[in-house]
């Protein structure tokens, strides 16, 4: 007999962290990997390199934290996201394996300046904003409170768009991210799927039970793997991010290849292609919304075909699925997943439609994250219809169920049942996703305290109605790692001189601080790292934008998403109002102040381009009137991202946080500025609400109508012409801005913006502007005593530690995955 014993496979050893250790690896991956010679090395390929080094020491872990579930049986959550606005992840790693110093001087030994080959890495940007910035904090947060988590979004090739500024415009232009190769990715050849689109369903009628149905799918592209690794604070558990890329099934046609067809035959090959190519394709085609909905059914498909492959090599079959498995939608971008996963439990694994319909929604969790009508997802039943039919059929069953579970109550009007219903029935018939990722999950959650309680009274009124218990709140966080560590890591050494390291491990135990609010020496100290900060960005700025700022005036910012519910428009007509002032009243004391604005507009969106120029248009003329005498600057920084939030969120003494009361489901941004010790002017909009809770309402600036507040005046039909008639300042501004006083090349540019405020105001910039400006100059005054205004700033940082994502995400691991 033959026998072969079975060779024992020695681990790889373990990696050392001393710095000539590092510094010879990265000469070796240089050499060996990259190819190059380190005397003509160029800054990127040290980058490569060192990231290649890094990542070695974060693998041991990984396999680690992957083998361990299998043998714990630990159930896995999935967080399902179209988004994950990443940023750079080289200093997040580093620091997390708490490898910062000595991966600096193992650089410093060869002779390179780490700050300036991490400044070359690339935002991956595969997010807009908020929601993607979140799935990226969570997935860090995951990590960190040891989740046994993966992500699962796109791989898109172009991330958000690179904005420009041509005279005062925004322009937009691709972002290739992946230009220089993504060192950090494995590309996973063996996770494979196929995914279809349109076609044939088929039935066959099944003696013994259901019918099964058979769909047939007229094309089929490929989904492949590419895997990140992600860290947590202090190494202890790395999870995976898989981001999927389609591919085509023929790369080419060689038969019309030959025939001389030499484009038609990689038809099908830029078709595949495409699907993964941008970030959000402008829908205001049908060819958009097309591109969009495949976008979503194509990497839900693949997330559950590779979850369930995953569950069967682990476990018999799928009644054990909502024990072991949690699947998160962020948003309803994934909604089809809960026709998807119906589909692939009945069709393909030949479960009762009952049966899957209870593993389904004892799996799925949904996070809602916004009440704009327009963002709730609905999609035409024709096409729909030709690219999914199956899922249509779906959910027309599913549909059916939940209506005659409602019916049954007896307790809804016809009214409150159609909008219940999965199918938007007025006008053209829609599947709403909102609707059907509701009914699909076992929980449905809001992302602040108010936002939860808005979407139970509003949107989701009358589901919630029919299952009151679904709905619960789990407040936004923001990792404390990114955004005070890395990016403030002043501020962190003088916390950690000041009550020792525990904060690391618990923002809560930032409290401490607290007690030094009104200690002199340590205002000093906390006063001249945010000085430091102020002068990073004004660099920043001066070389960018060719501006000079001054570090002593109060850098006041507004930065996110640029939109009309987000009022940049009521931040700069109250610049305006007070150019007027410094002007008309040179004698008073102005306090100086720079105003800052960041943000990208959706190309597509008018009114939102037209705000940006107005800011740079108003900027051009205060920068440029020597009667201001520097009292007052206006800058607008392009090309707004998170590397970009990484320097601007530290240098701000004041943060804008002013949306309509009941329209910002939450914000994040508020929560990264008051953790840097920045004050908040603010409405009692979203975590807001929260926030001042916390910090305690001294220690934030809040102004203007609340939610409900604004509700009653848009149902009372609210007359903002008499509201700006009262206010001289209010009336001058907008008479100013929209007779051309800023604009002389155009001097109606800005008539019909100005116009919607006279004649409906429904973003109530005319209704709270009185009350925004008062609060402005209580900021004034505020700021004239320096003393008082660190005491503020010091308790924000102080008592911010509760908006850490780690406790966000222990409050989704206990209450809605169960798992952890
Ligand atoms: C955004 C909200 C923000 C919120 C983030 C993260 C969408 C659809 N929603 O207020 O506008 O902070 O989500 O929850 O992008």
């Amino acid at each position: 007999m033959n026998t072969v014993s079975k060779p024992t496979i020695p681990s790889p050893a373990p990696r050392s962290s001393k710095p000539e250790i590092l510094a010879e690896e990265i000469i070796e991956r240089l050499t060996y990997r990259i190819g190059k010679d380190a005397k003509v090395a160029k800054p990127h390929d040290w980058l490569t390199a060192t990231i290649l080094v890094i990542r070695d020491r974060i693998i041991d872990k990984w396999m680690e934290s992957t083998r361990k579930v299998y043998s714990t049986g630990d159930k896995r959550v999935y967080y399902l996201s179209l988004e994950f606005l990443i940023g750079r992840l080289m200093r997040d790693a580093v620091s997390n394996l708490g490898l910062m110093e000595q991966v600096r001087d193992a650089l410093t030994s060869l002779g390179v300046d780490v700050s300036v080959i991490a400044g070359l890495e690339p935002d991956a940007a595969l997010g807009n904003g908020g929601l993607g910035r979140l799935a990226a904090c969570f997935m860090e947060s995951m990590a960190t409170v040891d989740v046994p988590a993966y992500g699962y979004g796109i791989r898109y090739v172009h991330g958000l768009f690179r904005q420009q500024l041509a005279d005062g415009w925004q322009v937009e232009l691709p972002e290739s991210w992946l230009a220089h190769g993504n060192p950090w990715e494995f590309e996973r050849r063996e996770s494979a799927y196929e995914i279809g689109f349109g076609g044939t369903v088929d039935v066959v009628n099944n003696p013994e039970g259901e019918p099964r149905y058979v769909w047939k799918p007229a094309e089929r592209v490929i989904a492949a793997a590419f895997d990140t690794p992600v860290v947590g604070w202090r190494g202890k558990r790395v999870n995976t991010l898989r981001l999927w890329s389609a591919q085509p099934i023929d790369p080419i046609l060689l038969d019309a290849f030959n025939a001389g067809d030499h484009i038609g035959a990689l038809r099908e090959s830029n078709k595949a292609e495409s699907l993964t190519r941008v970030l959000y394709p402008a829908d205001a085609t049908p060819a958009g919304q097309e591109l969009r909905l495949r976008q979503e059914f194509f990497f839900s498909s693949a997330s559950l075909q590779d979850i369930l492959r995953r569950h069967l090599q682990q476990y018999d079959d799928f009644t054990s699925l909502p024990d072991k498995v949690a699947i998160h939608l962020n948003d309803t971008h994934p909604a089809v997943s809960v026709a998807e996963l119906m589909r692939l439990l009945c069709d393909v694994h030949g479960l009762d439609f009952d049966q899957a319909w209870d593993i389904t929604r004892g799996t799925i969790g949904y996070t809602n994250h916004t009440l704009l009508p327009e963002a709730l997802e609905s999609w035409p039943i024709p096409l729909f219809e030709r690219l999914l039919p199956r899922h249509m059929q779906i959910i027309y069953a599913i549909n059916a169920k939940v209506l005659v579970e409602a019916r049954k109550t007896k307790t809804f009007s016809e009214t409150e049942i159609r909008s219940i219903s999965l199918i938007e029935e007025s006008g053209e018939r829609r599947v709403r996703m909102g609707n059907l990722a509701f009914v699909g999950a076992h929980s449905i959650n809001g992302v602040s305290a108010l936002h939860t309680d808005l979407m139970k009274v509003t949107v989701f009124a009358d589901l919630h109605k029919l299952y009151p218990d679904r709905i619960n709140n789990k407040t936004n966080g923001i990792t404390p790692r990114r955004w005070l560590q890395q990016c403030n890591p002043g501020l962190t050494s003088l916390i950690r001189e000041t009550i020792g390291d525990d904060f690391l491990d618990d923002a809560e135990k930032l409290k401490p601080l607290d007690k030094f609010a009104n200690d002199a020496s340590f205002q000093e100290k906390f006063a001249a790292v945010k000085r430091a900060n102020k002068v990073a960005l004004s660099n920043l700025v001066a070389s960018r934008m060719g501006i000079k700022l001054d570090p002593s005036a109060m850098f006041d910012i507004q930065i996110k998403r640029i939109h009309e519910y987000k009022r940049q428009l009521l931040n700069i007509i109250e610049a305006v109002a007070l150019y007027d002032q410094i002007r008309s009243h040179p004698e008073l004391d102005w306090v100086p102040r720079v105003k800052l604005f960041a943000g990208k507009a959706a190309p597509s969106y008018h009114n939102a381009k037209l705000i940006i120029k107005l800011i740079n248009d108003v900027a051009r003329t205060i920068n440029n009137d020597p009667a201001v005498r520097g009292l007052l600057k206006v800058v607008f920084v392009p090309n707004y991202n998170v590397s970009l939030a990484e320097v601007m969120v530290p240098a701000a003494d004041l943060s804008e946080q002013i949306s309509t009361a009941g329209m910002e489901a939450s914000g994040t941004g508020n929560m990264k500025f008051g953790l840097n010790g920045a004050l908040t002017i603010g409405t009692l909009d979203g975590a807001n609400v929260e926030m001042r809770d916390h910090v305690g309402e001294d220690n934030i600036i809040i102004f203007g109508l609340r939610a409900d507040e604004v509700a009653a005046a848009r149902a009372d039909g609210h007359n903002p012409r008499a509201i700006i008639e009262a206010s001289r300042e209010l009336s001058q501004a907008l008479q100013a801005i929209s007779s051309g006083v800023f604009s002389h090349d155009d001097r109606n540019r800005y008539s019909a913006l100005i116009e919607g405020i006279y004649a409906h105001d429904w973003f109530m910039v005319a209704a709270d502007f009185d009350a925004y400006a008062q609060a402005q100059r209580e900021v004034d005054q505020l700021w004239t005593d320096p003393s008082t205004w660190s005491s503020k700033a010091i308790c924000n940082t102080a008592r911010m530690g509760w908006f850490s994502s780690d406790r966000t995400i222990r409050q989704y691991a206990k209450e809605i995955w169960r798992a952890g």
